[in-house]
């Protein structure tokens, strides 16, 4: 018998309630203090929680695949946008509802179209996508915008990505700047 069991064991049924609320709590906060540890971590941890992010995700039936990241070069308080495509490599649909970045504190997800021969742009609050699809997140089309960038983004310089979904799943990319096909 360990520890834990000699605990419930020994415990009167009017003390049990007070211990399971006891360890919720314990657990709650332990959950909390982990989470805001993982917001400043440094960038070579954050490559390899991404990694271990995309290895855990290969089980499960949500997963979804960041293909061929870049974002534009530009200078520090300008804008910028990152490109992906974004690949529903699981059986279920999901929905992008938000992204950060270590490059600014203000992303947003956007949409560029044609309105009356002029491109416009518009934020946009989520992006749907079903099983298998793939949407790219291109030049005239998707894009996430990265409004006032801390610093200068240099070709070659790399950033961080997180991508929120409305399941719950949150991607952790390393992405470089400057287009590499181009
Ligand atoms: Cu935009």
């Amino acid at each position: 018998m360990n520890n834990q069991s000699l605990l419930f064991s020994s415990a009167s049924t009017r003390t049990k309630p007070l211990i399971l609320l006891l360890l919720f709590v314990c657990i709650s906060l332990g959950l909390m203090l982990g989470c805001n540890n993982e917001v400043d971590r440094p960038d070579s941890a954050l490559e390899e929680q991404g990694r271990l992010t995309s290895l855990s995700m290969a089980k499960s039936e949500w997963n979804i695949a960041i293909e061929d990241a870049w974002a534009r070069p530009t200078k520090a308080g300008m804008m910028s946008a990152a490109y992906f495509t974004m690949h529903n490599v699981g059986s279920v649909a999901d929905s992008l509802v938000q992204v950060s970045s270590n490059a600014s504190k203000d992303l947003q997800i956007h949409l560029s179209y044609m309105n009356d021969g002029i491109m416009v742009m518009e934020e946009q609050p989520f992006v749907a996508i079903q099983a298998s699809e793939q949407i790219p997140f291109q030049p005239g089309g998707y894009h996430i915008m990265i409004i006032q960038p801390i610093k200068d983004m240099e070709e070659g310089d790399k950033i961080s990505l997180s991508l929120y979904f409305k399941s719950g799943m949150i991607i952790e990319e390393t992405i470089q700047v400057g287009n590499p096909t181009i």
